[in-house]
């Protein structure tokens, strides 16, 4: 945060908000022992990302689920295209109400696109019919087949998620910011690296690397590995300029503590497991800091 916000170049970006930011960046953490990349200095909401993380190997794309929890971290984006769209300028507290409270209205408004879920376990492919048109084909679930891969072929190169489908990035509320996942058996210990194409580093990187780390120690828990170490990559790593105070606070904090993450039991598979699953030990962070997401 320090380098980017003393030495990133200011550039306009798509929000019109204007950051600073450096292209490629790199965080190494062992995750041995129940370690997270946990932010310490401020309260980082891991139960909500960890909800969000189990939302999407559900494979919904729809935010009404997240919204009957409380999650409103999604909210935003289904909320400006629906003003858009409509021209109805309904507050966004209100637009959220309508979609707990009505079913249909959530179907129509509340789906974000085929985002994180849908592309992880039903990645659409396509067959090609004798007459040259072509029909749907099964979807693919990249997550059961990552499972298989460790399981069946520890030593390949190829254990990858990928959330970046091209031909429906269009149709997508925000294309895949945590894009690629790779992982790695070595020895006993499964490793990752987690590309990141565009990253908030105050408000979206907290959440993606504990997320990040959160799948690696459920996938590793599922083949019978010892969580090893999670490698954040950066490309478009950036502070917003309207995170100015938050950044500040935030600089002038000293981490504190070493939260560790307890899994609780083992769920019969990858799609299996609950909220209760998670309990975090030794998080006591500095007090929450907010800031506005730019949209
Ligand atoms: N962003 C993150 N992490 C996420 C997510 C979004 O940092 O998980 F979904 C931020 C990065 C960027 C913006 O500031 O959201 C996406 O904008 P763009 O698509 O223009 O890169």
């Amino acid at each position: 945060m320090a380098q980017i916000w003393t030495q990133g170049s200011e550039r306009v970006d798509r929000t019109g908000v204007g950051t600073r930011s450096v292209m490629g960046a790199m965080l190494r953490f062992d995750l041995a022992g129940g370690a997270m990349p946990l932010i310490t200095t401020k309260r980082v909401y891991w139960k909500t990302a960890t909800r969000e993380m189990l939302w999407f190997l559900t494979g919904e794309t729809n935010i009404r689920p997240l919204v009957l929890q409380g999650v409103k971290i999604w909210n935003e984006w289904p909320h400006a295209n629906y003003v858009r769209q409509t021209g109805d300028a309904i507050a966004l507290e209100d637009f959220v109400k309508r979609i707990a409270d009505d079913e249909n209205f959530a179907e129509r408004w509340g789906d974000l696109g085929p985002v994180y879920g849908k592309q992880w376990v039903d990645w659409p492919t396509y067959r090609y019919r004798k007459d040259g048109l072509y029909e749907r084909g099964d979807g693919i679930n990249q997550i059961e087949l990552l499972i298989e891969s460790l399981k069946v072929n520890p030593g390949s190169r190829r254990h990858i998620i990928e959330g970046w489908n091209v031909a429906e990035l269009d149709r997508m509320a925000l294309p895949p910011c945590h894009k690629t996942y790779q992982y790695h058996v070595d020895g006993n210990r499964l490793n990752c690296v987690l590309y990141q194409r565009s990253c908030d580093v105050a408000l979206g990187l907290p959440f993606n690397l504990w997320s990040a780390a959160l799948l690696q120690r459920m996938v590793a828990q599922q083949v019978d590995l010892e969580p090893g170490e999670l490698v954040w990559m950066g490309g478009d790593t950036h502070l917003y300029l309207n995170h100015t105070d938050l950044i500040e606070e935030q600089l002038a904090r000293e981490p504190q503590g070493h939260p560790r993450l307890e899994i609780k039991r083992r769920p019969p598979s990858i799609f299996d497991y609950r909220i209760e699953d998670f309990e975090v030990h030794g998080y006591t962070p500095h007090g929450a800091l907010k800031a506005p997401v730019a949209v």
